[in-house]
């Protein structure tokens, strides 16, 4: 387990301020009455959660029905995630947020938006109608490729509006990982733009659209909205361009009554091996799960002004950009482009030009601004900022601090969330009005979440003893299954013990029974927030005509928590050199896309292998550290190899 050692060490202890606990939605008081009943009666507190923030057209007849590892929530209920979103905010008792914003916007190069509640419902509400034009109806699944625009957002709410499944790919993806998901999701139409802008450049998306769609024969339309206006090819019959449909529909129609377990969203996520799981999650379970967590959380007010960077192509963008957040009825702030652009400071006149208060990020982001250095920040007024979060990966407790510090002006509690895709929301977190928190620890689970630290055999470890990430009993968001792959659900999270959800990461707990996360226990490297699979790179890099094998693993990293690492064994008779190293890393970006290029591309002879023929990843990873090889290396096959290897490396 990784940095045990130093994780102990942090010992400071950041008690709620009364300022925020006196305003706090979930006081001391409650979170500690609400902490009691999730233990006690975890049923009866998520049919409280689920009554309290939910509008639902039937009740239920049964808060949980659980056949490990299948569970069903809130059995027989019908509701609309949509309309939890946008009509509760438009009509009947909170209908004077009609003219509130929904969404803040600013593109890259300076332009911005705004839509209130009753612009957003109507978007939505004429887009569905587009998307039945062209013969969506529901169950189908619409795949979403899009630069981070509000018509992504449209597009997300208009398909759960009409019962249709999104799958959300995130636009940084190639044209063959594109590809790949549309297919695997059997999705029929795809919306996309022409392109978005990027580090003060337009880029371009739909042509990827159309490389990918020459493999798809399952998608009959497509929908570009304009946003760069760069020259694009439709293919007539198949393309149409946004605007244009969305002239021709009525701004009528009303939500689909969908029962509870009907599929919201698949969202695809990596594994240890194999191609890309498509998580899937289903309707009331989840939306109860995110609106409550947004509100206790984030402690969401109506005139908060809320920012969460992610992009609505990972599934922090579904569940703290768009569903959450929108379903409390709060003002959400999106922001299309990079965060340097055109200055370091992009962020930080954001802040203070739209009064954000709310800021949701990851420790890459973060530890990228330590080292632009504090006169950016230091430059604008962030004193709206009253609350901070942090996602994605472990927050080292020099970066909780510098946020603390530098950011929140040592006022802002900072909440430091652990779930994951497959979780739905948040599961491990303070609750800032009533959680004192300690840099470096996600603290608590949520109330209701039965979380724990197991060894091998299920037994739970001793305060400050490493072991396995374990949640014991279902949540209301908890992912369904994996989209077409029962056997591979089954054994990805339920196998390693029986009717418990293994997650894949490590942890320990400390005295008070605060949570440390240490990070996944496989393969799987997260780069800057983003899990990407040794596999997938290592397909790619294989692919190139003059690479016989490689093996990819990831090394710490400042600015991206982990950057990847190549050892690449080329074919013989191929020159290993600067040339070979260049055409690789385009040759991942093109496969998989520029978030999975290697940082450093190692060439040798031959990769460490355990008898069987398994690389081992576990030695690679510490020589690409420059660590002494700890651990047992006795399935080791030829030890030669391993010296090799370091020599090469000094
Ligand atoms: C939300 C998201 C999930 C993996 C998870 C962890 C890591 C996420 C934290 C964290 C330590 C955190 N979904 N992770 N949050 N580790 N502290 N607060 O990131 O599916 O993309 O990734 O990310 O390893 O298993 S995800």
């Amino acid at each position: 387990m990784p940095d045990i050692e130093s994780l102990l060490k942090e010992k400071r202890v950041f008690e709620p301020s009364a300022d925020f606990t006196k305003r706090a939605h979930w006081s001391k008081r409650k979170a500690d009455a609400l902490r009691k009943l999730g233990a006690q009666n975890p049923e009866k507190f998520w049919a409280q959660m689920a009554e309290e923030h939910v509008t639902w057209f039937k009740p239920w007849r049964k808060v949980l029905d659980w056949k490990p590892p299948y569970a069903k929530w809130f059995v027989g209920a019908q509701t609309n995630v949509a309309y939890n979103c946008l009509d509760r905010h438009v009509e009947g008792e909170h209908a004077w947020r009609r003219n509130k914003a929904a969404i803040l916007w600013e593109g890259e190069p300076g332009d911005t938006r705004v839509l209130t509640y009753a612009q957003l419902h109507r978007e939505v509400c004429k887009f569905a109608n587009v998307l039945k034009g062209l013969g969506v109806a529901k169950g189908d699944r619409v795949a979403i490729y899009m630069p981070l625009v509000p018509e992504a957002v449209v597009a997300m709410l208009a398909c759960t509006r009409i019962g249709a499944t999104h799958s959300v790919v995130f636009g940084g993806f190639s044209a063959e990982a594109l590809r790949d998901r549309v297919n695997d999701a059997g999705a029929k139409l795809v919306v996309t733009a022409d392109g978005g802008y990027r580090r003060g450049k337009a880029f371009a998306l739909k042509p990827a659209v159309d490389e990918a769609l020459d493999g798809c024969p399952g998608v009959s339309a497509v929908v570009v909205v304009k946003r760069t206006g760069e020259p694009v090819s439709m293919k007539a019959g198949r393309d149409h361009w946004w605007d244009a449909l969305m002239a021709t529909v009525s701004a009528d129609c009303p939500a689909a009554k969908l029962d509870s377990e009907h599929p919201l969203f698949i969202l695809y996520t990596s594994g240890t091996t194999g191609k890309p799981k498509g998580i899937l999650h289903t309707t009331g379970g989840y939306l109860t799960h995110v609106a409550c967590t947004t509100k206790a959380i984030f402690d969401l007010r109506d005139d908060d002004i809320y920012w969460c960077t992610a992009d609505v192509g990972w599934v922090t963008g579904h569940s703290y950009v768009v569903y959450g957040p929108l379903a409390v009825g709060a003002t959400v702030f999106l922001y299309e482009g990079v965060p340097t652009y055109p200055g370091p400071d992009r962020w930080w006149s954001m802040i203070e030009k739209w009064g954000i208060t709310i800021l949701y990020t990851a420790p890459t982001a973060i530890r990228t601004f330590i080292r632009l250095g504090d006169e950016h920040p230091k430059k604008h007024d962030l004193s709206s900022l009253r609350l901070l979060g942090s996602v994605g990966e472990p927050i080292n407790p020099e970066a909780w601090i510098w946020y603390h510090r530098v950011i929140g002006g040592k006022r802002c509690p900072i909440v430091d969330t652990w779930w994951q895709t497959e979780t739905g929301g948040i599961l491990i977190t303070p609750l800032p009005g009533a959680v004192p928190t300690k840099p470096g620890s996600a603290t608590l689970p949520f109330p209701g979440i039965d979380a724990a630290v197991l060894d091998e055999a299920g037994r739970e470890v001793p305060a400050r003893a490493g072991g396995f990430l374990a949640v014991r009993r279902p949540w209301p968001g908890m992912l369904r299954g994996i989209w077409g792959d029962k056997k591979r659900y089954e054994d990805t999270y339920w196998s390693k013990w029986k009717k418990i959800y293994f997650p894949g990461d490590g942890a320990h707990r400390d005295e008070k029974g605060y949570f440390w996360i240490l990070g996944r226990v496989d393969d799987v490297m997260n780069v800057s927030g983003h899990r990407i699979g040794t596999m997938e790179v290592e397909s790619a890099i294989v692919s190139h005509e003059d690479v016989a094998e490689a093996a990819v693993v990831g090394r710490p990293d400042e600015i991206t928590g982990t950057a990847i690492v190549a050892f690449v064994t080329p074919r013989a008779g191929m020159r290993a050199g600067r040339e070979l190293m260049d055409e690789i890393r385009a040759h991942v970006t093109k496969h998989i896309g520029a978030i999975a290029k290697p940082a450093d591309v190692h060439f040798t002879d031959a990769l460490p292998k355990t008898r069987s023929g398994k690389i081992m990843r576990r030695l690679l990873r510490d020589i690409a550290a420059g660590k002494e090889t700890v651990g047992d290396t006795t399935t080791l096959e030829d030890y030669s190899v391993l010296a090799k290897l370091r020599e090469s490396e000094e």
